[in-house]
């Protein structure tokens, strides 16, 4: 039986395998959060010589791969790149994530955008029918937290301030639970749309591109 951390290796380490044959000496490689993807990063980092930068979401990951002397670019010196890879803290099989977990949501989000693809992994625990078990994490402005939590109260959700926390961007987490998430593009438009907002969670509008999910049984793809 492998353990959690086991498998957040086999997912990293597919996801390498996976990009390998791609990479070339002009390839930037978006890079997410968390601790799955520290553990890609540092499998990454064995074939550095293979590719130009990344472009992080986060001072964690960008201090991860400057200690393995991987460049990292600022996204505003870069025009595109083909690859973005992140974990989430759910996915379905239509590729809908929640993410924010880490607190890093809004600039993976934009660092996503700037990605032709989505690689997202994860361990099979993460793979749900519906989003929603985990609470979904919303940055707000902080002078907002609460007329945000007002209304986030009134589409249904139970509002828990992630008081003492505060995102790269110098923001407050707000974390909805209890949401039945069905309709997630639609959630996450909704929620995008409340004045005080800065970043939903919910990546559904856009999605993954294709998952690595590792399990017991090794690694398979959702497409
Ligand atoms: C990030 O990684 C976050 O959006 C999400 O919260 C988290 C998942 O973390 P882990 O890999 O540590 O489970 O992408």
């Amino acid at each position: 039986m492998y353990s959690q951390d086991q498998l957040k290796q086999h997912a990293a380490t597919a996801a390498v395998d996976y990009l390998l044959p791609m990479l070339t000496p002009d390839t930037l490689l978006g890079i997410g959060t968390g601790s799955t993807v520290d553990v890609f990063i540092d499998t990454l980092a064995q074939h550095k010589h293979l590719f130009k930068a990344a472009v992080s979401s986060s001072e964690r990951s960008t201090l991860r791969l400057q200690q393995h002397g991987i460049t990292v670019l600022d996204l505003n010196d870069v025009d595109s790149m083909d690859w973005y890879i992140d974990g989430a803290d759910e996915i379905t099989h239509h590729l809908h994530m929640t993410k924010g977990g880490g607190g890093a949501l809004t600039r993976e989000k934009i660092v996503a955008s700037v990605a032709k693809h989505f690689l997202c992994i994860v361990d099979q625990s993460k793979v749900v029918e519906q989003l929603g078990a985990f609470p979904l994490p919303i940055e707000v402005i902080p002078m907002a937290r609460r007329i945000v939590t007002q209304r986030l109260e009134a589409i249904g959700g139970r509002v828990v301030w992630r008081e003492g926390f505060v995102t790269d961007n110098g923001n407050s987490i707000l974390d909805v639970h209890g949401l039945q998430i069905t309709a997630p593009a639609q959630l996450e438009a909704q929620i995008n749309d409340i004045p005080g907002v800065v970043c939903c969670g919910l990546f559904a509008i856009t999605g993954a591109s294709i998952a690595l999910v590792a399990g017991q049984d090794g690694v398979t793809t959702l497409s």
